[in-house]
């Protein structure tokens, strides 16, 4: 591994690792980041500056930098060098100082800025530019490249933009508000982090990898091809000798996009301390069928199908969505359609052998609600005197709490207690939570508006302690940390397209299913290193909804390539066997998530998604048009066998690439396995990712097949072995045997515990 050099160069010093160089300009005050390797990118000539609140914005560039310290670093990223740089600067200013990082081996530097107050009395801070208009040099005009844009919350959109059109609007509450640039024409935004890439597959990513303290946003100016990366620190108090830091900026540029994203999810989680699940999550949620109808009855009915079809659907929790409460606030009040309370509920759910969950907002306090009643001083304040509204909806203003208020902080404890402890709920689903997070007055002016929604959700992940928290509505960065899932999306919905409203501008965060598979694909790389990503329920009905078998089995494979959390939401007691099925294929969650191979690439959407299962691939391929579509997809050079998984035909032995016919809004999903002088497995109809999870080993001894099987929901089905033609036709013990074609066989069997089957052939 290479280790970091820092060598004085003309201008300043220069770290280097042999794969990233950082190069400092102490005259003019900007530093550079490049990779060493060419046609990879670079970002040139940034400044750092800080912003104070009522006063003056202090910068480096033209001022120029001095050299405080070089140091030996070595936390989570690795180990490195860093250079500590101060800004020149007059006796009454504050000081910046700006530490740049680089760690051996690793392709990428850091950057984090603080602020020291050197007078005499305190100053306000709103928010640092750690990276102040940097060039992106990616050997192509701005207008040639591509954007990805991350949205504020779950809810917001995030795709990857064109730069030669222009940024999509947004307004709140998927939009943090009011801390935002100022909107023009050629400026991209994007929160947390971004990446921009050209065509030649150079790109530059730029992404904050601690978030606990404050909100951050990168933007884009196609003018200048200038970057800049904001830490907001909203105001607080610095005061006279206090210092005060930013969160820390990850710069990497690369010639894989796909990787420096994966790099940078991981870096961020450990940056920002993710709580990890062990197992994927599997289970039913009430709200995409009966959504405010909710009633004690019909979970139960649900309930006795989950328990009597426990084998094919094996589902480990039951979670009460919106509808059993009394008021948006009066979570522990049950209204009249859950007559035997929630705890009650709880126990019957436990008592079939299952987990229970449950649904609340309890960052919102909706004006109709007793708690509102009787705490109307419990809101953030919009103006002093007028309440923040967080939310329209249930017919009513809803309120956004003010978790600074010790008082506040209690009552949510006391929330949390009696929901898990008392009612005994193992898992919470805690939704609109980024009310916790506007902008806006709160009782104490001394913490940013992340520090006061982390007050709020701690309190939930300490009353948790192991049980399972999946944050919805949240904000992005500081949920990371705390919560163990997290919806990644717009609500999906029983019909594709979003409703058409008056008000076009929020058109990709309103519910529809179209909408929540954008965000799947895009926040591919948050799964695992941040959370299990929940792409939001798989509905599978035939009636209730407008969704096309071609678009539900679109959803399907899409969730189950996600690696993310399988909840179904459908009236169980009323489907066909035939789309109950579709649910077993799902199951057990494999949990690993694929990749989209043509995010920077696509003209909209990705088309292709693609899950490596170790003894194969899966790749979905997705028509999102409004007309059929016939698809060219790549494959590997090597003869490939190729598998469709829904309808369960085999493709035949492909290179290079294959012509697929789509239909509209629908998909093939192709399991691709590379041919061997030998027969093997090809395909299954025991789970839709093709035995990633019913086959653990299969093995070639030179005259039998050797699979080790795993018991999944579907306990019957097929397994399809090519075979060369002078081998003859396959015998195993309790398979029925029969040929579909030309050196093609199945194997129709059951499993119902892992074991081994030896296939012998002529
Ligand atoms: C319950 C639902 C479900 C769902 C959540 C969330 O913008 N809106 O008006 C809006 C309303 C509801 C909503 C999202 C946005 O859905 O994502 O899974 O729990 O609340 O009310």
């Amino acid at each position: 591994m290479f280790e970091v050099t820092i060598r004085d160069g003309d201008d300043g010093p220069a770290l280097e690792n042999g794969v990233v160089r950082v190069g400092i300009h102490l005259n003019r005050g900007t530093f550079s980041v490049s990779a060493v390797e060419k046609g990879r990118g670079s970002l040139a000539s940034a400044a750092v500056s800080v912003a104070l609140d009522a006063g003056p914005t202090v910068g480096s560039r033209g001022i120029g930098f001095s050299v405080e310290r070089e140091e030996v670093v070595e936390d989570w990223l690795g180990r490195g060098r860093c250079v500590v740089l101060s800004r020149e600067s007059d006796e009454h200013e504050p000081e910046l100082v700006t530490t740049l990082t680089l760690y051996a081996g690793m392709p990428f530097a850091t950057v984090r800025s603080e602020v020291l107050n050197r007078g005499k009395s305190a100053i306000r801070v709103s928010a640092f530019r750690v990276l102040d208009a940097g060039r992106v040099e990616l050997g192509a005009e701005a207008s040639d490249c591509r954007f990805y844009k991350e949205g504020w919350q779950d809810w917001s959109p995030a795709l990857v933009l064109p730069v030669s059109g222009e940024d999509v609007a947004m307004s709140p509450p998927v939009i943090a508000p009011r801390a935002q640039p100022e909107r023009k024409q050629g400026r991209f935004l994007s929160e947390l982090m971004t990446l921009v890439a050209a065509p030649s597959g150079a790109s530059l990513l730029a992404g904050f990898t601690s978030t606990a303290d404050q909100f951050s946003q990168v933007w884009l100016d196609r003018e200048g091809q200038a970057l800049t990366a904001v830490s907001y620190a909203d105001g607080i108090e610095v005061r006279a000798g206090g210092r005060l830091a930013s969160e820390t900026l990850l710069i990497e540029p690369s010639g894989d996009g796909l990787g420096s994203m994966r790099r940078y999810g991981e870096a961020l989680g450990r940056g920002s301390a993710a709580v990890k699940w062990p197992e994927p999550v599997a289970g039913w949620c009430s709200w995409y069928y009966y959504f405010h109808g909710i009633s004690e009855s019909e979970v139960i009915a649900n309930l006795d199908v989950i328990s009597l079809r426990r084998r094919e659907l094996p589902f480990e929790y039951v979670q009460i969505d919106d509808g059993y409460q009394a008021g948006i606030g009066d979570w522990l009040t049950a209204n009249e359609k859950f007559p035997q309370g929630m705890g009650w509920l709880a126990d019957q759910i436990h008592e079939k052998g299952f987990k229970a969950g449950l649904w609340l907002a309890p960052f919102l306090l909706g004006e109709k609600s007793q708690m509102w009643k009787d705490h109307p001083d419990w809101a953030v304040q919009y103006q002093p005197g007028t309440p923040m509204i967080a939310m329209l909806n249930w017919e009513q203003r809803c309120y956004a709490l003010d978790l600074t208020r010790p008082d506040v902080i209690e009552w949510l404890g006391t929330v949390f207690r009696t929901i898990f402890d008392e009612w005994g709920y193992d898992y919470v689903k805690i939704d609109f939570i980024y009310a916790g997070a506007v902008d806006g007055i709160r009782y104490d002016p001394n913490v940013t508006r992340a520090q006061a929604y982390r007050r709020g959700i701690e309190v939930v992940r300490k009353v948790a302690g192991e049980r399972f928290i999946l944050g919805c509505g949240q904000p992005i960065g500081p949920s990371i940390g705390v919560v163990n899932g997290a919806r990644i999306g717009p609500d999906v919905a029983p019909f594709w397209h979003p409703k058409v409203r008056s008000d076009e501008r929020d058109d990709m965060s309103s519910v529809s299913t179209l909408n929540a598979l954008r965000n799947v694909l895009s926040r591919w790389w948050m799964h695992g290193p941040l959370w299990l990503n929940d792409p939001d329920c798989l509905m599978v009905r035939e009636s209730e909804t407008t969704l096309t078998l071609d678009e539900m089995r679109t959803l399907a494979t899409i969730i189950a390539l996600s690696g993310g959390m399988v909840l179904n939401s459908d009236n169980l007691s009323e489907l066909s066997d035939e789309r109950r099925e579709v649910i077993s294929m799902l199951l057990p969650v494999y949990g690993k998530s694929a990749v989209p191979l043509d995010l920077f690439a696509a003209n909209g959407m990705p088309r292709l998604f693609e899950l490596d299962c170790g003894s194969h691939q899966m790749l979905g391929v997705f028509n999102w048009e409004e007309q059929s579509a016939q698809v060219t997809v790549p494959l590997p050079e090597a003869a490939t066998h190729v598998f469709d998984a829904w309808s369960q035909e085999y493709l035949g032995l492909q290179r290079e690439s294959i012509r697929l016919s789509i239909p509209s809004h629908g998909c093939v999903l192709l399991g691709l396995r590379r041919a061997e002088d030998r027969p093997q497995m090809v395909g299954s109809t025991f789970h839709l990712l093709q035995g990633a999870m019913e086959i653990s080993g299969e093995v070639w001894d030179g005259s039998a097949l050797l699979l080790r099987l795993r018991p999944v929901a579907n306990a019957e089905g097929e397994i399809s072995l090519a075979v060369p033609e002078d081998t003859g036709g396959p015998r195993a013990d309790g398979c029925e045997v029969s040929q579909a074609s030309d050196g093609l066989w199945a194997l129709r069997l059951r499993v119902d515990e892992e074991r081994d089957l030896r296939v012998e052939f002529g």
